[in-house]
């Protein structure tokens, strides 16, 4: 049994930020702290070196379109166990083939198909620290002091 906490890097896709009301509201019913949380916009830049990853994979061009067609939401998420929860909780990667097999995951729920899936979750902690640390280059920022630190884990 571990009461550690651990953090994981989950972003909202231009398909579903419409949709950030009922994501915050599944995120906070699951029981996830939001640590810190940024509606940005992924330049063809930022896109390509947050999914370096997948360069030269057959799906890389669409991936890149649609992470750039509009704003994300990206969020720094805590809990226990956060990493694996997250992932559980978003589904599997294609919406389609989520919708039969865990219909109410959030790629269920918001997402269309394997390029427009809603949401993303870091697959490791070491991948949510490289992640988290992308989008929130200032991990200080929660830790001035006279500022309440509850909802900070730099
Ligand atoms: O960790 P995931 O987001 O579930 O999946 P991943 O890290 O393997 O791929 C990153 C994103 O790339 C995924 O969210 C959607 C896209 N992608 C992955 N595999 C495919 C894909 N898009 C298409 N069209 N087809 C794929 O097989």
């Amino acid at each position: 049994l571990s009461l550690v906490k651990q953090r994981t890097f989950a972003m909202v896709k231009p398909d579903a930020v419409a949709h950030m009301g009922e994501i915050l509201k599944a995120i906070q019913d699951h029981g996830f702290t939001v640590s810190r949380m940024k509606l940005t916009r992924l330049s063809e830049e930022g896109a390509a070196g947050f999914y370096e990853e997948h360069k030269g994979k057959h799906f890389f061009d669409p991936l890149m379109q649609f992470v750039t067609s509009g704003p994300v939401l990206a969020l720094e998420l805590v809990a226990e166990n956060a990493v694996a929860r997250w992932r559980e909780l978003i589904g599997p990667t294609d919406s389609a083939k989520a919708r039969e097999a865990a219909p109410d995951s959030l790629r269920a729920r918001f997402g269309t198909n394997a390029t427009l899936n809603a949401v993303h979750g870091s697959d490791s902690a070491e991948a949510a620290a490289r992640e988290a640390a992308f989008f929130f280059p200032d991990s200080r920022s929660c830790r001035r002091p006279g500022l309440p630190t509850t909802a900070c884990f730099a």
